[in-house]
């Protein structure tokens, strides 16, 4: 229930959320001199990196590119010590940032934004709180994240549990220490993949429940070298610019030969390069990887056989070797001794992908009829993924039309960055754009750039509404789907799809076009008037 309401607050822009996205959206209004307010849940900036706190939480973006690339001196004042920052470091840089930058006077932590609801007399929208507050601002801007909204899936007798539960991306601060104890872990994707090593190490007893087997790649994580450390500090506003101008958005040197332009010997010696300096770099081994199922069977094969090596039990290996989607498709995991945890005596896998857990019983899991007995169950179960979010707002705008109704058979948006029928409401790394499919950091910042040279060109010239036409935005549907259905994404039961949540449409929400094409894309349509767009 709503806290007693406060007296309107009247400003130019609300931003929801005070992760990576709403923190430098939130510098970018203020900057332009808007008055504007940031609301996050949370008691701090950061984000998922706020929330998700399991043991190993890792970002699986190299260190050094998963930082902000607007500001030289922010940049060079700030030191990474690994090649992938733990989720401390990652909190420690948001800190170092929100004081840099003086962000937080404009924030109100500890607070959800309940509804946003847009008034077509006033050309105003209303965002309530559940801490009481009433604003009205002329624009609302949501970077809400793409996998923030958790969610535990409704097992029978899930709340009869006696032991402790948690879900990864909702830890407690404090932290848990599993030592002495039986622990079931549920799921199998990037956090249950970096976690279930870590939980391994301190539990007695640990049972990892997989439904479907995910491939993951080595990170080779380590300290930075100091060589490279020094050579970011000189160059990284070049490396960055130039990865801007790429489709991955990455530093990643793509190989733009074809699987199938060299002889099997080659390909087996490329693939082990890549596979050696760990990440996500083996992916862009070849060109067709991604698009092309016969070289992707290449290059999930050897994977497969990685993981036949490392597993001791060979029936263990079979369970954990994935077979029912090419490569990349889930998305791909990064790990430190994951496949080696499996050798270790007190840690069982349980197969659930053709036998679901049956129930939680005050005592453990129940698969098949068998009782698994444990003190704490991990769920490692995901997020209701890029729409969840937002869905969980009240978001009206013309004629009342609610977000859930417009969005019924899945998300509709322009670029990914505006709803027709929600005038001057933007979406950071909404569905329909790159958003998760590439250094959500570059995403993020194209996003809250492009919005605010979009705010710019309105008050230049006397403008005060803009919304996506719905021609524009049924054209990019369409677009976003053709661009999946180039590749081999669509394959997979993925949370891209939305497959992890019963009920919800299946649709591809990502744009996969890639990052310098979108970003094209987003400028041309602003440099022609905001094609697509009606502006008042
Ligand atoms: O969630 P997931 P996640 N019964 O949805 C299983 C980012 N991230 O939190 O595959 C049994 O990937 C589910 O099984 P299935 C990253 O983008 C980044 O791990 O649906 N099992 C799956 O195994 C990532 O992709 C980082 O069959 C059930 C698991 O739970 C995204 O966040 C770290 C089930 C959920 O995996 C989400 O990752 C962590 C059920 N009813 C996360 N429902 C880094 O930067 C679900 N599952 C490293």
């Amino acid at each position: 229930m709503n806290a007693h309401k406060a007296a309107p607050l009247h400003l130019d822009a609300v931003v929801v959320g005070t992760g990576f996205g709403g923190m430098y959206m939130l510098h970018r209004l203020r900057g332009r001199g808007l008055t504007v307010k940031a609301f996050e849940t949370g008691k701090d900036v950061g984000g998922t990196w706020y929330w998700n706190r399991y043991p190993g939480a890792r970002c699986d973006v190299e260190s050094v590119e998963y930082q902000y690339g607007f500001s030289a001196e922010i940049a060079r004042d700030w030191t990474w010590s690994e090649r992938y920052a733990c989720q401390p470091e990652i909190m420690k840089y948001a800190d170092y940032v929100a004081k840099r930058l003086d962000l937080r006077k404009d924030i109100q932590f500890n607070t959800r934004v309940t509804s946003a609801i847009y008034d077509e007399a006033s050309q105003r929208w209303t965002v309530e709180t559940d801490q009481g507050d009433v604003v009205i601002a002329q624009f609302c801007i949501m970077a809400t994240g793409c996998l923030s909204a958790s969610r535990v899936p409704d097992f029978e007798g899930r709340d009869t549990f006696a032991g402790d539960t948690y879900h990864t991306g909702n830890w407690p601060h404090e932290g848990v220490d599993f030592t002495g104890k039986r622990v079931a872990v549920i799921g199998t994707g990037s956090s249950g993949v970096q976690s279930i090593p870590i939980i391994a190490a301190q539990a007695e007893r640990l049972f990892v429940f997989q439904r479907t087997p995910n491939f993951s790649l080595p990170a080779l994580n380590g300290p930075m070298d100091p060589a490279y450390v020094e050579d970011m500090r000189e160059n990284f506003m070049a490396a960055r610019a130039r990865a801007r101008a790429t489709n991955s958005g990455s530093f990643m040197q793509a190989n733009d030969q074809s699987v199938f332009d060299v002889d099997e010997e080659e390909r087996r010696r490329n693939f082990e390069m890549r596979w050696e300096k760990g990440g996500f770099a083996f992916v862009t081994s070849y060109k067709d990887v991604m698009n092309k199922l016969e070289a992707n069977k290449l290059a999930s094969e050897f994977v497969r056989n990685k993981i036949r090596q490392v597993v001791d039990d060979p029936k263990v290996a079979d369970l954990l070797t994935p077979t029912n989607h090419p490569l990349g498709t889930k998305r791909l995991c990064l790990d430190t001794n994951y496949y080696q945890t499996y050798n270790l005596p007190h840690v069982s896998l349980v197969d659930i992908a053709d036998r679901p857990i049956e129930r939680i019983t005050s005592a453990g899991v129940v698969v098949a009829g068998e009782e698994y007995k444990v003190d704490a169950i991990v769920f490692a179960t995901g997020f209701d993924a890029m729409t969840g979010a937002l869905l969980r707002i009240d978001i009206r705008g013309k004629g009342g039309l609610t977000l859930q109704e417009k969005w019924e058979g899945g998300p509709r948006t322009y670029l990914g960055l505006a709803v027709s029928g929600f005038p001057n409401l933007f979406t950071i790394t909404g569905p329909g754009s790159p958003s998760v499919l590439v250094n959500v950091i570059i995403a993020v910042e194209q996003h809250s750039d492009w919005i605010m040279d979009c705010i710019d060109h309105m008050r230049a010239n006397g403008l005060s509404v803009i919304e996506a036409e719905t021609d524009a935005e049924d054209r990019w549907v369409d677009h976003v789907n053709e661009k999946a259905d180039e590749t081999l994404y669509p394959m997979a039961d993925s949370w891209y799809v939305g497959a992890n949540v019963p009920g919800k449409p299946r649709v591809f929400m990502p744009y996969v076009g890639g990052f310098a094409n979108y970003d094209n894309i987003c400028k041309d349509v602003a440099a022609n008037g905001y094609r697509g767009f009606s502006l008042a």
